[in-house]
């Protein structure tokens, strides 16, 4: 059987530019798009340059115009897309609805992976007031896939290792503390790291594997289900030296979302129910989903430990 196709939406991104790459090694004809207001943004047109040098297929197209997003999607199978959301108020991932109409009109998409990424909100049975908006609109273009009968696979991956792992979860850098560290709560919150090339490893593994179809993939590798303590332990254990620990209450934690700009609000508000809350952990998979590390045995997954030497 011959590769299917992909098209990825956000090439030149954090998560985009490890799955174009992943889908090049695992031979699947690969087209990225690239948008017409990139102008001047140097680093992605070089970088959209050294991937077509590669083998992609570059397709011009924009947002603000419907024919070109079809004629991008009629070109493939499937559509990953991995536009950011990261930018809670701009909203960037309702642009993906432009997206749904166009794979609506081709009508030859046989699976479209949103921009999802993360924790999954649809097992959130209640969030914070804090940044409530910005749990919806994955949920939005969810049901707008689900409506549309369009073939689907949700992927998440919870914690990107540099984001949540490198830094031992401290809020506003991506190095390790030297000294002291904070832990939230009492630390025994069970909380699931990933590698980003994994989560690319994953991603295109899946594209044309059935088991997968209208399904939710986790990323769940067992040996990265760590609480707060143990990923400490881990780092303390390779730098051979002891942190201060100092905990922060649940209280003292929530408190401090008050004071901080409605963005940042928004990601304590995910910080507080992953490592307070515990939610990343605290359900089954069930009939809805599937787990990757139980699925592709044959990955070798990268574990912390491995992962943080580099920060040695
Ligand atoms: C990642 C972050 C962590 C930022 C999700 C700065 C959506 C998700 C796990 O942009 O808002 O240290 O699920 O210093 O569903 C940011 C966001 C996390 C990164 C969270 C994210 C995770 C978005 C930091 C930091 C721990």
């Amino acid at each position: 059987m011959s590769k299917s196709k992909v098209l990825i939406v956000g090439g030149t991104g954090y998560i985009g530019n490890r799955i174009v790459k992943e889908s090049l090694a695992q031979g699947h004809p690969t087209y990225i798009l690239m948008r017409r207001e990139l102008g001047y943004e140097i680093e992605k047109v070089q970088m959209l340059l050294s991937f077509k040098s590669k083998g992609a297929h570059l397709v011009e197209g924009s947002f603000s115009d419907h024919q070109s997003l079809v004629d991008a999607v009629k070109l493939v199978d499937i559509v990953i897309c991995t536009i950011s959301g990261v930018q809670y108020r701009s909203h960037n991932i309702l642009l993906q609805l432009k997206l749904v109409d166009a794979i609506i009109e081709a009508g030859n998409v046989k699976r479209f992976l949103p921009s999802e990424f993360g924790m999954d909100y649809s097992r959130l049975e209640h969030v914070l007031e804090y940044g409530k908006e910005t749990f919806i609109d994955k949920m939005v273009i969810r049901k707008a896939i689900e409506d549309a009968k369009i073939p689907y696979t949700y992927i998440s991956s919870n914690c990107v290792a540099a984001y949540f792992a490198g830094n031992l979860s401290q809020l506003g850098t991506l190095m390790p503390p030297k000294d002291r560290v904070k832990i939230y709560g009492d630390g025994n919150r069970k909380v699931v790291y990933i590698d980003e090339d994994d989560v690319a490893t994953y991603t295109i593994k899946t594209v044309d594997d059935a088991r997968t179809l209208n399904k939710t993939l986790y990323l769940r590798p067992h040996k990265n289900i760590l609480s707060h303590n143990e990923l400490v332990e881990k780092w303390e254990k390779l730098s051979n030296k002891t942190l201060e620990k100092v905990h922060i209450s649940d209280k003292d934690f929530l408190a401090s979302i008050k004071d901080v700009e409605y963005n940042f609000q928004a990601v304590l508000a995910r910080i507080y129910l992953i490592y307070y809350e515990g939610r990343l952990m605290n359900f089954e998979i069930g009939e809805e989903g599937e787990e990757a590390s139980e699925i592709y045995p044959e990955v070798q997954y990268t574990q912390m430990d491995e992962y943080l030497q580099r920060y040695l």
